[in-house]
């Protein structure tokens, strides 16, 4: 997910990868010796290569020189702590520097740890598996915080931030931004029917099926709650919205999981569609709006 809510990147301690920041090849040579055999390691020899291989390569943790040339690692620090995508690496200053005033710019710049060198080989093995425990927990709780814990995709308390961000990024490469809101047809029926937990099944094809319909790497499925989800849409315009809409019915009738009460004998939904590149609309009651249309049109369509 292309921003600081990146949850896809919980990794168990022993697939950890860290990256090593050094403008000297032997002290990154020295690292990989001691910690190689246990972890993924990626190289850095500068940092603006060191922010570049987060970006890409997004390390649970990264052990960072302090004096380099072009840019010293508590520039590169300072950098990654500014910039959400990557601000949630912890960064280990790995350094020769010995002056107290020199350590209190390590703390300063962001570091969750300080390593003097040369390495004491136990003292890195165990602030390192340390700090990845730390790391794996603190992914787990915001992958918590963030995941519907039903249906597995997000829910309504990352869409609202997650919408707040692409309606700023939009905004600033004047794209337009399209929500559409999802609603389960006649879903109490549905479990009068069945059950709740077959309705709870249901819930979760659902999902999975909008998540498998949406095409790009920035478009977002969510619960937004009950039988409800939500899709935000960026760089999309009320046509391409639209064009996804029809795609999602089409989908969905595609499960063909039964409903014996409804018109069509399966599982259908209504979706309200709504697109802007008046980035003070409120999108989510223009969506609903339409939403409320399509269901008094008859349900199992979409409208925008
Ligand atoms: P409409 O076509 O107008 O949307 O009708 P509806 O029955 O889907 O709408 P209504 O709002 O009357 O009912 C929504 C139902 O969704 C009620 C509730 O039982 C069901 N529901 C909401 N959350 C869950 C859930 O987590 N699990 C299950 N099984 N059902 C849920
Ligand atoms: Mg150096
Ligand atoms: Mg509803
Ligand atoms: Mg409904």
């Amino acid at each position: 997910m292309i921003n600081d809510l990146n949850l896809s990147h919980m990794q168990s301690l022993p697939n950890a990868t860290i990256l090593v920041v050094d403008d000297q090849p032997i002290n990154i040579q020295v690292i990989y010796q001691i910690l190689g055999e246990q972890y993924q390691i990626l190289m850095a020899t500068s940092g603006p290569e060191a922010i570049n291989v987060c970006k890409k390569s997004m390390p649970d943790l990264v052990l960072m020189d302090v004096v380099m040339p072009e840019q010293d690692g508590l520039t590169t620090c300072k950098l990654m702590k500014a910039d959400s995508e990557i601000a949630n690496i912890p960064v280990i200053f790995v350094t020769g520097l010995q002056q107290q005033s020199e350590e209190n710019a390590c703390w300063d710049a962001g570091a969750v740890d300080f390593i003097q060198k040369p390495v004491n080989p136990s003292t890195l093995q165990n602030r390192v598996k340390a700090h990845l425990t730390l790391k794996r927990q603190a992914d787990l709780l915001r992958s918590m915080a963030y995941v519907d814990g039903l249906t597995g995709v997000y829910n309504r308390r990352y869409f609202e931030k997650y919408l707040h961000s692409q309606v700023a990024v939009c905004k600033r490469l004047q794209q337009p931004i399209a929500i559409m809101i999802i609603d389960i047809d006649h879903f109490k029926q549905y479990n009068d029917h069945f059950g709740h937990l077959v309705g709870d099944d249901a819930l979760k094809l659902v999902a999975q099926c909008l998540k498998n319909s949406s095409q790009r790497p920035a478009d977002l499925v969510a619960r937004y709650g009950g039988e409800e989800f939500v899709c935000v849409l960026p760089n999309t315009d009320s046509t391409g919205a639209a064009h996804l809409a029809a795609q999602m019915l089409v989908a969905i009738s595609d499960l063909a999981i039964e409903h014996p009460t409804s018109t069509t004998g399966k599982v259908s939904i209504s979706i309200g569609v709504a697109a802007t590149t008046n980035y003070t609309t409120n999108l989510t009651q223009l969506a609903d709006e339409q939403l409320y249309l399509a269901k008094q049109q008859g349900r199992n369509r979409y409208c925008v």
